[in-house]
């Protein structure tokens, strides 16, 4: 018998609570053969994601999953096998309601924010709080074993390791974003929130030996961009040269496009939480720029997230890479980091493939969330 989900989205800010929640129910049906229901609050962040969506419409079918405008005026609606809330958002009481009238009780699941923190695995899977006789429990995506994984499609590195290896291919994907790859040049891809270390990374490259063509999808930071190259505004197609330094704006691309991006780059600026994972699934060095909280809660989570990924590294390339995602999550001075960087770029490529693969050597999210409801009922 078909399963059941409903999977609601608030989007707070920004795409990642869209972003993870769409990659979740295309997966669910795609690989699990599950009924999916999406409630999502805000479709305008989905279209950028799925330019296919039709913000006007309540009801629609996107990649055989049920896409549900969900309205400030809640209208009755029976619940189904499993509920999943993501990033604690709060599901409408007429809903709990008929959780809870229902005849087999609902499995409700909280899909909570990713972290490398070690009292995640303490806590994944635990009972939370009950509306009714209906238990709720969390589920902690997470990066090692006792959490819930992390959002990996079935057959996604082999799609990447094909498409890395194919020169032709890349070349007509990027072709038709309007860039052309100058030989030698290294290739950067920048999603980042607003940053005051942009200047002197910028300026690093522009002055180094080796040449660097930084592709900037429209997004937060492109005023810091449009300041260091003095110009008034920056809009998609925008190509600017600085010494070593070329400066592409790119549109804002589909999710599956942003991830073909990632892996043509040899380098990812990443930010939030699923372009942060979807760049380790990319095999190439990385820099997160991490979602800021109250009191710099997350500044705690950059640093647990490093000690997890920086181990195995030499001494000289641990000190590089963290050095440069402290930089650039504090606003600071980036250049010395940027040129140890450089130096241990092998080491650190042959480190991020390492990483994606023991990544992928756990159970993906999806299939975690499956056997939780198995074993659940
Ligand atoms: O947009 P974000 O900053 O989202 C954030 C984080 O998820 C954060 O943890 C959360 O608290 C906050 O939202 C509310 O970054 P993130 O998570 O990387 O999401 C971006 C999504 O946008 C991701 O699914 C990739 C997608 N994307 C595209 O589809 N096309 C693009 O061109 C780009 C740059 C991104």
């Amino acid at each position: 018998m078909t399963v059941r989900w409903d999977i609601f989205c608030t989007v707070v800010d920004n795409f990642g609570d869209i972003g993870v929640t769409w990659r979740l129910a295309r997966q669910l049906v795609a690989e699990h053969r599950c009924a999916v229901r999406l409630w999502v609050d805000d479709l305008r962040a989905f279209e950028r994601l799925c330019p296919e969506i039709d913000v006007g419409l309540c009801e629609q079918w996107q990649q055989g999953v049920q896409v549900r405008h969900w309205p400030t005026q809640w209208c009755d609606t029976d619940a189904a096998d499993v509920v999943i809330a993501a990033f604690a958002c709060q599901l409408p009481s007429a809903y709990m309601d008929a959780m809870a009238e229902r005849e087999v009780t609902p499995l409700w699941m909280n899909l909570d924010y990713l972290s490398a923190e070690d009292w995640v695995i303490g806590c994944h899977g635990l009972p939370s709080v009950k509306y009714k006789h209906v238990q709720k429990y969390f589920f902690f995506p997470g990066f090692q074993e006792g959490t819930g994984g992390l959002l990996r499609e079935a057959g996604l590195l082999e799609h990447r390791w094909l498409f890395q290896q194919d020169d032709v291919a890349q070349r007509n994907f990027l072709h038709g974003l309007g860039v052309v790859r100058e030989p030698g040049a290294r290739l950067i891809s920048l999603f980042a929130y607003e940053n005051a270390g942009l200047a002197s990374w910028f300026e690093a490259m522009a002055t180094d030996a080796r040449a660097s063509h930084v592709l900037v999808p429209e997004g937060r930071v492109l005023g810091d961009v449009a300041r260091w190259l003095g110009v008034d505004g920056l809009e998609s197609g925008a190509l600017h040269r600085r010494g070593a330094l070329t400066v592409q704006v790119l549109p804002f691309i589909r999710q599956d496009d942003y991830d073909r991006l990632l892996w043509c780059c040899d380098f990812n600026a990443v930010r939030g939480e699923d372009s942060f994972v979807r760049a380790q699934w990319a095999g190439r060095p990385l820099l997160w720029h991490i979602y800021q909280q109250e009191e710099d809660v997350h500044l705690e989570k950059l640093e647990a997230f490093l000690a997890l990924y920086t181990q195995g590294l030499s001494a000289s390339a641990e000190k590089a890479i963290s050095g440069l995602w402290r930089a650039w999550n504090a606003g600071q001075d980036m250049a010395e980091h940027w040129k140890a960087t450089g130096e241990a770029r092998r080491e650190l490529a042959e480190h991020a493939q390492a990483w994606c693969l023991e990544q992928a050597s756990r159970a993906d999210l999806a299939t975690a969330l499956v056997k939780f409801y198995r074993n659940w009922i």
